[in-house]
Parts: C-alpha cells; sequence; structure tokens
C-alpha cells in the first residue's frame, strides 16, 4: 500500500516511522510518503490560508495552494488513490472503516489546519471521479488533521496482511464481532491477593469460549448499549441471549 500525506506540518507524522507502522514501512509492506503544503505556494509568504467569505472566526485555506499539491502528489504514482480529508464534520471513522481501506493500493490524506480546506477542493476531486472521504475520528474537535491520520493510518495498516506478528490479533478485536473484548490475565495466578478466574486455567476450551463471550456482552451492554443495539438480527444466537 502506498500511503501519502499532505501538512503544514511535517514532522507531527514522525511517528509513523516508529514502532509497528516503522517495521512495516521497512519491511516494504507500506510506501509512505510525507510532503510539505508550502512546497505548492507561490507567494513569498508561503500564505496557505485566508479570511472566510461570508465572515466568521478564523481561516480558510486556500483552494489554489491544495489543489496543485493535489494534482502533484496523485502523479507520483500511476495508481488511483482514495484521498481522505478528516474533518469533524466528517462521516465517522470506524473499523468498517479501517477494514475497507485495508484493501486500497492507495491512500492520500490531506492534513487541514485552522477551519478548514476550500471546500471546491474536495468538489474539484470529486468531479473529476476521484474518490474523496470526508472522515472524523470522534465527536471532539482537534487543531488540524495531523493526529486523526496518525490514528487512521494506525489503524488501517495493522490489517494489512504480515504487518501483526499473530493475524488471529485481528480476527479477536473488540469490534470485529461488534462487541466489546472482555477481560485478559497473565501470569502470576495470584497478584495482589487478586486470582485469575478459575475458567481460564481448566483447560476446557468450550467453557473459555463461552465465558470470555460472556464477558464481551456483559462489558459492551455496561460500556456502549449502543453497539449492543446495532447488532444484526443473527449476531447473538441462544447460548448468548441466556446471558
Ligand atoms: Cl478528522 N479532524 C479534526 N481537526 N478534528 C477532529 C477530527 C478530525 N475528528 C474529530 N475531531
Amino acid at each position: 500500500m502506498r500511503i501519502d500525506v499532505i501538512t503544514i506540518f511535517p514532522g507531527y507524522l514522525a511517528p509513523l516511522r516508529e514502532a509497528l507502522l516503522g517495521r512495516a514501512i521497512s519491511a516494504g509492506l507500506v510506501d509512505l510518503a510525507v510532503h510539505d503544503l508550502r512546497t505548492w505556494t507561490r507567494d513569498v509568504h508561503q500564505a496557505v490560508d485566508d479570511a472566510p467569505y461570508g465572515g466568521g472566526p478564523g481561516m480558510v485555506m486556500r483552494p489554489q495552494v491544495w489543489g496543485e499539491a493535489l494534482d502533484a502528489v496523485l502523479a507520483l504514482d500511476e495508481r488511483p488513490a482514495r484521498i481522505v480529508v478528516p474533518t469533524p464534520a466528517g462521516r465517522p471513522f470506524t473499523q468498517a472503516t479501517a477494514q475497507a481501506w485495508s484493501g486500497d493500493e492507495r491512500l492520500l490524506f490531506t492534513c487541514g489546519r485552522y477551519e478548514g480546506i476550500d471546500q471546491r477542493v474536495v468538489d474539484d476531486a470529486r468531479r473529476r471521479d476521484l474518490t474523496v472521504d470526508e472522515v472524523s475520528i470522534g465527536d471532539y474537535v482537534l487543531v488540524g488533521g495531523e493526529v486523526a491520520v496518525l490514528v487512521m493510518v494506525e489503524a488501517v495498516v495493522r490489517l494489512l496482511p504480515g504487518v501483526l506478528g499473530n493475524p488471529a490479533s485481528a480476527e479477536q478485536d473488540s469490534f470485529s464481532d461488534g462487541l466489546l473484548e472482555g477481560p485478559a490475565f497473565t501470569r502470576p495466578e495470584v497478584w495482589r491477593g487478586l486470582a485469575v478466574p478459575d475458567v481460564l486455567r481448566s483447560g476446557n476450551h468450550a467453557k473459555i469460549a463461552r465465558w470470555r463471550r460472556d464477558r464481551a456482552l456483559e462489558r459492551t451492554a455496561e460500556r456502549r448499549p449502543d453497539l449492543l443495539a446495532a447488532l444484526p438480527e443473527d449476531a447473538l444466537d441462544d447460548a448468548d441471549r441466556a446471558f
């Protein structure tokens, strides 16, 4: 997968080269390029923003600069890119989004700052039949899209084949079956007087699976009743309902 990021703060994306993602890059599973938006400014001040039409607080990022940046970065590779525009006004980014994008050959992230990017940049790209997704990572407001890009790239890249040591970790993720994952334990058997649940040491795999499923249902009901309510009809069997 090729990933491009356009930002006025390239240094903000440095963590992408650490740890799991760094290894995915070194291993050639991900080809990452971070670009400084100011490369495509033409004035001496390298201005990327201007006052909003209609008035109001804040500044809007100028379309000429973004338009040239997108054209240039798209041309770096012949494969078509999904263009991702992080914005608190976007559709929610979820595990299903990460799964869908992990099948793409190329992602291009555009980091807006200030009050966002002139809407015509998105409108123009869509008019040229490019895929543009405006997405939000949650119901709070960040200063810019950079941290949201760190979040989304990490969620997508860990799903690529060969990135996780044990692919079963991704299959058992919270959300992949629509439920939160239950609690996990390791040695010692008793720590500060707290014992590991007996069932997990029983060696009875069917009982362990049932116990884990019940804890997942319990935790989801407590913390995320909205997820339980959204499960498809056939997601719960009689044993689940008995719990
Ligand atoms: Cl994707 N961007 C910004 N600036 N703020 C956000 C967000 C994105 N998602 C939630 N808040």
